[in-house]
């Protein structure tokens, strides 16, 4: 195997023994989890939609009557009265939103290979987005290829084997050991459905159809079983749809399917390469001081070489690749956004049910769609928001008595708005729209698109007005959110009473002046409602300000408590130094000053202790141009916090960490969020010389350079907006100039050179 061929892949040795060691593919809907076994191949399957119970309107009426008492008594410092009466008062009813569901199996038992077989190899092969399996049993090698179709929204398995009539095979379908599904069902006589109730009140039906196209041999249906013999090779098509999306989804799912099995295997195979392809092939990253040697390592040996100390630039780099991948894989436009798991989840009680944790998680997941360029992925997010603004109007309303939209902590697959669970440090917290809607706004300033910020600056205002509505003036007139948590910690006061409802948790102003400064910026580009963007811009003024604390920290809180949790996973007060941009090494430094002591004393405390935690941690790093440091917990991440298919590891699984790596890693790369472009910004030692293509920066431009001993020695920038560039990095002189629309600008040491 060629040496830049193994580059891309994850790969191993043996059959995976469980979950966390199979492959996933995935296109935004459908997602797989295969195994690769000899005898036994199982894809552990996912349909983004398959979530139990219907939509509710689960607001506690009983909210409001009782929130200026709630108010009162937090105002003057009655917690435990103020807890109480919220924990009776808030919670959504039920407290629980609904939880995402597996879709089944589809197990697959190979006649005849229940010997010894040997070169055993299985990857997954991010350049094209396609997982292989690969064995010789005697004289016959037997290959199977695995992707899942965008184009064709279609989960394809390719069985061949290098002698002809090779492959006889049972298929046949498994829920939770046949438990929850109503039936298999035969069509005709080369395929399976299976029919499924989502369960709970007004929840959806799925439908999981399969259908084999064979070369040589028979195919024939018998009980639940798909059964083929004697075949050349075998191409499984499956789809499944629920009724969220369709009103006859097994319809849907056999009209496409009849269309498919008329397409060669290549034809959708080129179809799949070239949709997968234009998204993936945008980015390439290569850190120098890659081991040939150790680039033939399978990948969990290599990871295990990490957890023992070793450098290995390269997995960086494929694990950089691979969260874009999974990016792809799980959100893709049409699809529900990634959620905890993305679209992989083998659970029918999933950790926080695997949906859509909106207090840091969800949003992590997107911090590398716009820098690592793939802005489409972003989208689905998008359609969640605009479909939470309606529920979010009556969560506003009842509960709080306010305008505009509002979320707690969590959505579900029906935007669900109101609180989830009775868990003080987390659930009364009515910021979870507006961090979203930042989303929005990253998303214009990366690509400029101003028909986008036309219809997203109504979203972001409609978030605004919520907030305008909840905030409170206090006995010092001082504009504040109330009730408040900082998520998800606790204080400590000096007489050692512990606290967790607040007046005013830093995190929140820090969110409100992002989200009323993206609104006022807005309201100048698209040249209107200029006496909101007054009033935005006035009540800013009355907002407390950012607090330095008897440590040198940033405050968590107005007042300066101790926390109760030191070492705590969320770093909420740290927003403002990313994914905020208003603590920053150059217009507030002392602000950066006391971000580095928060971190240190998080860090000294034991934090870091769950992947995404770590994730946030290496983006914080970056963001103080501390490449070291953000080195070291990379490799923390990899070494504590991954599992052996690379998948993070809150524990258990849990899909940001992933993504949140990813976005540091190019973090310590390129920075674009003081409006200039940094290159290198957190460079490590170990990274001293690499080229990288293709990262975006904000102002429509997307960035290539090579560097060397770490100094930049070309970088190369595609502008897609006109507008200013300002761009500096090791090596280069400081530049700034218009740049046009659809020109591209080359740097090198000392010169600038124009297109
Ligand atoms: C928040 C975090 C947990 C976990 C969960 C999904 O509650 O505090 O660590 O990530 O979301």
């Amino acid at each position: 195997m060629l040496i830049n061929e193994q580059r891309n892949k994850l790969w191993y040795k043996e059959p995976a023994s469980e979950w966390n060691e199979a492959l996933p593919v995935g296109n935004g809907q459908l997602g797989a989890m295969i195994f690769g076994g000899i005898y036994e191949e199982k894809l552990q399957l996912n349909e983004d939609t398959v979530w139990y119970g219907g939509p509710r309107d689960r607001n506690n009426e009983d909210a409001l009557p009782h929130l200026p008492q709630l108010r009162e008594l937090l105002m003057q410092g009655r917690l435990k009265e103020a807890e109480e009466l919220a924990a009776l008062t808030m919670p959504g009813l039920p407290e629980t939103q609904r939880h995402y569901l597996p879709l089944g199996d589809l197990l697959l038992t190979m006649a005849g290979h229940d010997q010894n077989a040997v070169d055993y190899r299985r990857e997954l092969d991010l350049s094209d987005g396609v997982a292989r399996v690969s064995y010789r049993l005697g004289d016959v090698t037997c290959s199977r290829e695995l992707f899942a179709s965008h184009p064709d929204q279609t989960i394809v398995l390719r069985l061949t084997a290098d002698k002809p009539g090779a492959i006889s095979l049972k298929a046949r379908f498994n829920r939770n050991r046949w438990k929850y599904m109503e039936k298999t069902e035969k069509w005709g006589h080369d395929g399976l459905v299976m029919r499924g109730e989502c369960g709970g009140e007004g929840g959806s039906q799925f439908r999981v159809v399969l259908k084999a196209v064979l070369e040589g041999g028979s195919c024939r249906t018998v009980g639940e079983h798909l059964l083929i013999e004697k075949a050349d090779s075998v191409t499984l098509l499956l789809m499944a749809a629920t009724t969220f999306r369709y009103s006859d989804p097994e319809a849907h799912c056999k009209l496409h399917l009849g269309t498919l099995e008329k397409l060669s295997y290549n034809e959708l195979f080129v179809k799949h390469t070239q949709d997968y392809r234009a998204l993936y092939d945008r980015v390439e990253l290569g850190l120098a001081g890659v081991n040939e040697v150790i680039e033939q390592l399978p990948t969990d040996a290599r990871l295990n070489r990490v957890k023992e100390g070793k450098v290995d630039n390269g997995l960086v780099a494929l694990y950089f690749q691979y969260g874009r991948y999974l990016l792809i894989s799980s959100s893709r436009p049409g699809s529900l956004p990634a959620n905890l798991q993305g679209i992989w989840n083998d659970s029918f009680l999933p950790p926080w049910d695997s949906k859509f944790t909106i207090n840091i998680n969800t949003q992590m997941n997107y911090w590398l769609a716009e820098n690592c360029n793939l802005a489409e992925c972003h989208e689905p997010l998008f359609g969640l928001i605009e479909r939470m603004r309606e529920p979010g109007r009556r969560t506003a309303r009842v509960m709080y008595g306010c305008r505009g939209f509002t979320a707690h902590h969590n959505t579900d697959i029906w935007a669900d708005t109101a609180p989830q669970d009775t868990y003080l440090p987390a659930s009364f917290w009515p910021m979870g729209a507006a961090w979203l809607c930042l989303h929005l706004w990253e998303h214009y300033r990366f690509g400029k698109d101003r028909s986008f910020l036309e219809q997203a600056y109504e979203t972001m205002k409609e978030s605004a007005e919520f907030l305008l509505d909840y905030l409170i003036e206090d006995t010092e007139g001082r504009l504040v959110t109330c009730p408040s948590v900082s998520p998800e910690n606790r204080y400590t006061l000096p007489g050692g009473e512990s606290g967790v409802l607040c007046v005013g948790a830093s995190m929140d102003f820090q969110i409100i002046r992002a989200l009323f400064g993206a609104c006022i910026t807005s309201c100048e580009i698209l040249n209107r409602d200029q006496p909101f963007a007054e009033e935005l811009a006035a009540t800013l003024e009355r907002l407390p300000k950012p607090q330095i604390g008897k440590y040198g920290q940033v405050q968590e809180w107005m007042e300066d408590y101790e926390e109760q949790e030191p070492g705590h996973r969320h770093i909420s007060h740290l927003f403002a130094l990313y994914p905020g941009d208003e603590f920053n090494q150059k217009q507030s430094p002392e602000f950066a000053a006391a971000s580095r002591v928060t971190l240190e004393r998080r860090l000294s405390a034991g934090g870091g202790h769950t992947g995404w935690s770590r994730a946030w941690i290496i983006n914080f790093w970056a963001r103080l141009q501390d490449g070291e440091k953000a080195f070291s917990n990379v490799l923390a991440l990899l070494n504590h916090s991954t599992l052996p298919n690379l998948f993070d590891n809150h524990p258990p699984f849990q899909i940001d960490g992933n993504f949140g790596g990813t976005a540091g890693i190019a973090e310590m790369l390129l920075q674009s969020h003081t409006e200039e472009i940094l290159l290198l910004p957190a460079l490590p030692a170990a990274w001293d010389s690499g080229f990288v293509r293709g990262l975006r920066a904000r102002g429509g431009f997307t960035v290539s350079m090579q560097w060397s001993e770490m100094k930049v020695v070309e970088a190369r920038i595609e502008c897609a907006a006109a507008g200013l560039c300002r761009i500096s990095g090791p090596g280069l002189a400081r530049v700034e100039f218009m740049a046009e629309a659809g020109q591209t600008y080359s740097f090198s040491p000392n010169e600038k050179i124009n297109p």
